[in-house]
């Protein structure tokens, strides 16, 4: 079982101290410290200067007021977050999450995750997050441009395409970009194409960016598997949630010949052991933005939808938990190795507890953590801003090449860090350290900032 390293002790008390509260915070700087006790043994240096402190105290973070009219003329009001987390690597680089359960403390996990996943990458990209406690369930689409205008209308003085460059992420899609861009673009007066990623085709959007992260997160299951000879094919796989990342995620299984047999939302799960109906996922989540329990009502036979429950009691050798945080508990992770998993995936960011990864790393069970096997997104969001830069467009075959490329080599990096710090096959320490090492270089090169 891993801990923090009794040099690094304190510096996870003084975060835990002055960050009161936010658990998700916590989880997050608790699991990389316990990955860079074996960093300083070999290069104390990197514990000098307050590196890692610095590392752990967001550069910027912005709350504000987001004031907007609902469709009965009613005044309502949401709170919204920006948090700049580092700078080093490049721009700020991260998702907008709208979701009720927003509050600074999960915002500033993503953004902490986001600094060394994006530096995984390669690519010149530093860590950023934002987002609300808007829920957009139920609203409609005049209702969520209003509050997207105003949530930029706010925003916009601290973004720009070299300082802070928004994407989606629960909750934000293509539709919500769209908006947050027209407003900026009238705010601004400025056609800054790079400023926000995720966009649609018709206006600077990368082909490929919507597909990414679940592309970009089966690429790295099949590299890993590949490790120990196993192939995709006709292998049983759950994928949690039916969102952005988990319909791409159950697209690219399907293309090496996989089985998807359930998927979900947070209302419950829905199994079809013929293999899940990919096309009717899309039609009631990307057209209706119904809810998944539709599913059975229109498929009927043979499937079944449990309300509530945990998805992860359904059997596979293949888990991808694409929804949130925390999801994947110590109890369901027990279940899944007693039904035989080979190996999990994370599409979404930590959404396994600290519990579920030590069982399933005991058990022998390959384990790829979100910020590396959903890098994908967020690599293929810097494609985009390459592409606005030089006013390019590339094909999809282009885009899609680069990142099977990018994936390979994060999984390549952290699998050959793991082994050279005596952990072979541990790609929480690998990715852990990698990311570390990049963002700690160049911070140590632009002298005490
Ligand atoms: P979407 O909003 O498209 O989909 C989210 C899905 O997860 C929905 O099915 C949603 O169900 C479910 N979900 C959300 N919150 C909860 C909850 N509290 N409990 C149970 N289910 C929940 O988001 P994305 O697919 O974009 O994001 C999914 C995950 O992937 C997040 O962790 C995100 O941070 C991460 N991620 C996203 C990237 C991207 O490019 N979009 C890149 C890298 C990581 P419901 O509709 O019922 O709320
Ligand atoms: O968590 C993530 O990496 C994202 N939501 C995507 C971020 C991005 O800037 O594309």
């Amino acid at each position: 079982m891993s801990t923090v390293d009794e040099k690094l002790e304190p510096i996870l008390a003084e975060v835990l101290r002055r960050n009161a509260g936010e658990a998700e915070f916590h989880q997050a700087v608790r699991e990389v410290l316990e990955s860079l006790g074996r960093v300083i043994a070999k290069h104390p240096d990197y514990a000098d200067n307050a590196l890692i402190e610095r590392i752990c105290e967001p550069e910027r973070q912005i709350i504000f007021r987001v004031p907007w009219v609902d469709d009965k003329g009613r005044v309502q009001i949401n709170r919204g977050f920006r948090v700049q987390f580092n700078s080093a690597l490049g721009p700020y680089k991260g998702g907008v999450r709208f979701h009720p359960s927003v509050n600074l403390g999960i915002i500033k996990f993503l953004g902490f995750e986001q600094i060394f996943k994006n530096a995984l990458t390669g690519l010149p990209i530093g860590g950023g997050k934002g987002g609300s406690d808007f829920n957009p369930r139920g609203r409609s689409d005049g209702e969520i441009m209003r509050f997207c205008q105003s949530f930029m209308t706010e925003l916009h003085r601290h973004l720009g395409e070299h300082t802070d460059v928004p994407a989606g992420d629960i909750g934000v899609g293509a539709r919500e970009i769209g908006y947050m861009f027209g407003q900026y673009k009238r705010l601004t007066n400025r056609y800054e194409a790079g400023v926000l990623t995720g966009k649609g085709l018709a206006y600077g959007g990368s082909r490929a960016r919507r597909e990414a992260t679940g592309y970009g997160a089966t690429y790295f299951v099949q590299r890993m598997l590949a490790t120990k000879g196993i192939e995709l094919e006709d292998k049983r796989v759950v994928v949690s949630g039916s969102g952005n990342v988990a319909i791409y995620t159950m697209e690219k299984i399907l293309s090496f010949g996989g089985k998807v047999v359930a998927c979900s939302d947070s209302g419950g799960y829905v199994v079809d052991e013929s293999g899940i109906d990919l096309a009717l996922v899309k039609e009631i989540k990307e057209v209706r933005r119904g809810r998944i329990a539709e599913y059975v009502r229109l498929k009927g036979n043979g499937t079944r939808y449990v309300e509530q429950g945990s998805i992860w009691e359904v059997a596979c050798d293949i888990a991808m938990p694409s929804a949130t945080q925390n999801e994947l508990t110590g109890k369901d992770a027990r279940t899944l190795v007693v039904n035989g998993v080979l190996a999990v995936g994370e599409g979404a960011n930590m959404p396994s507890t600290p519990d579920a990864v030590r069982i399933f790393q005991g058990a022998g069970v390959l384990f790829a953590p979100g910020k590396a096997a959903n890098a994908g997104g967020v690599a293929t969001s810097a494609l985009e801003m390459q592409q606005n830069a030089s006013r390019d467009s590339w094909t999809f075959e282009q885009t899609e090449q680069r990142l099977a490329e990018i994936m390979g080599n994060i999984h390549d990096r952290c699998a050959e860090t793991a082994e050279e710090y005596g952990a072979s096959g541990d790609y929480v320490l690998g990715a852990n350290i990698v990311g570390f090492v990049r963002v700690a270089e160049a911070m140590r090169a632009l002298g005490v900032i």
